[in-house]
């Protein structure tokens, strides 16, 4: 089978666009995952969220181990059967979603142990595990096991954890083994701190991997913090191979995070957001259980070409949404993930055409005047 290349098109300042090519198909970069945790983007077919433009999505390892656990998806022909996605999927490692979810955590050298936020029984996580049970799924971009500390947080207790993730990052790396038309992404951390930023980079450059992650960001630090950080953060990390951002964010998180280097994100934002009726457009957010919409003939967004702006009025979205139809959570998450790669075709668009700066302030611009 023909390995996972990233092929960079054009540039443009920092921003950079191009493609990685799997044998499920090609990933346009900068690319957003649509995040598809339980094996489901939830309220959307996976034709429906192919529609939006996403051309990757991503799973999680610690849910799936849970329910319906990692063994039963491989006795079932593997993730992408199992929720017929037919394109890549990338798949989170678990020691986050552990550290953010489950009860009674315990980190050792080893790995970590855990129990269920569903029933209460017990888990163990390791790196080797964590490679093994994204093998049974079948992940086409499978993530390096790593821990990483909410922010903010001491020196010491980031340096720990990130020198314990480097150990991690190398088991992982000799656990998934070569693996031709799978990848294997290494992830930075290090908190805030420039120097742990770049001792972290260099110990995944020495073990090797197909692409980088940024981790360990959005953890609580506000956007300024982050920026500061992506200012140097992505310049660490090697120049030919894709750059992650993991858990990012807002539609201007995103923008910022291309225009400092970042080739791919994913955030449960626009799909979360959809079900509780904070609605993204390009004039700013939407708030559709507001009563102002209750007579509202207009569109969500008059330039939005997605089924909920095409076929319906603000009023007809807030009604259901108010009489909590499943239609809402269908409709609004739709428009979210198509505003959501509407913005990724823009950036990808400007970049290779040598205007991303431009398209940058537009779109600032655009946010700021907007009377929503
Ligand atoms: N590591 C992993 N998954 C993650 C993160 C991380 O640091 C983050 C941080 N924003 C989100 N998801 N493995
Ligand atoms: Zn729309």
């Amino acid at each position: 089978m023909t390995r996972i290349t990233f092929e960079r098109l054009a540039s443009d300042g920092k921003a950079r666009t191009g493609v990685i090519r799997t044998p499920r198909g090609d990933i346009r970069t900068p690319a957003f995952m649509p995040v598809g945790t339980a094996a489901t983007v939830k309220a959307m077919m996976p034709d429906s969220v192919a529609a939006t433009g996403a051309d990757i999505l991503l799973g999680n390892t610690y849910h799936l181990m849970l329910r319906p656990t990692a063994e039963r998806v491989a006795r079932l022909g593997g993730l992408h059967k199992f929720m017929n996605w037919s394109g890549p999927i990338l798949t989170d490692s678990g020691g986050f979603q552990v550290m953010s979810l489950a009860d009674l955590r315990k980190l050792t050298e080893r790995g970590v142990t855990f129990k269920s936020h569903i029933d209460g029984s017990r888990h163990e996580i390791t790196p080797e595990r964590s490679m093994e049970i994204q093998a049974l799924l079948g992940s086409d971009i499978v993530m390096c096991f790593d821990e990483c500390p909410a922010l903010p947080a001491s020196r010491d207790r980031i340096a720990e954890s990130m020198e314990l993730s480097m150990r991690w990052a190398r088991r992982s790396r000799d656990a998934f083994g070569d693996r031709p038309g799978h990848a294997l992404f290494g992830i930075q951390q290090g908190g805030l701190e420039r120097d742990l930023r770049q001792q972290s980079a260099e110990a995944l450059c020495e073990i090797g991997f197909d692409g980088y992650a940024v981790g360990g960001l959005a953890v609580g630090e506000g956007q300024e913090a982050m920026f500061d950080c992506l200012d140097y953060a992505p310049d660490q990390l090697p120049e030919d191979r894709p750059r992650y951002l993991m858990g990012v964010g807002k539609p201007d998180d995103i923008v910022g995070a291309v225009a400092r280097g970042i080739d791919m994100m994913d955030c449960v934002l626009p799909s979360r957001s959809g079900r509780t009726g904070q609605v993204f457009t390009r004039l700013g957010v939407v708030n559709i259980k507001n009563g102002r919409h209750a007579d509202d003939p207009r569109p969500l967004d008059e330039s939005c070409g997605c089924p909920a702006c095409r076929n319906y009025s603000r009023a007809y979205l807030h009604h259901v949404f108010r009489s909590q139809e499943i239609i809402s959570s269908m409709l609004l998450t739709w428009h979210n993930l198509h505003y959501y790669q509407d913005i990724m075709a823009g950036m990808r668009a400007a970049v290779a055409e040598g205007r991303f700066a431009a398209w940058q302030a537009d779109f600032h611009a655009t946010r700021a005047q907007g009377d929503i």
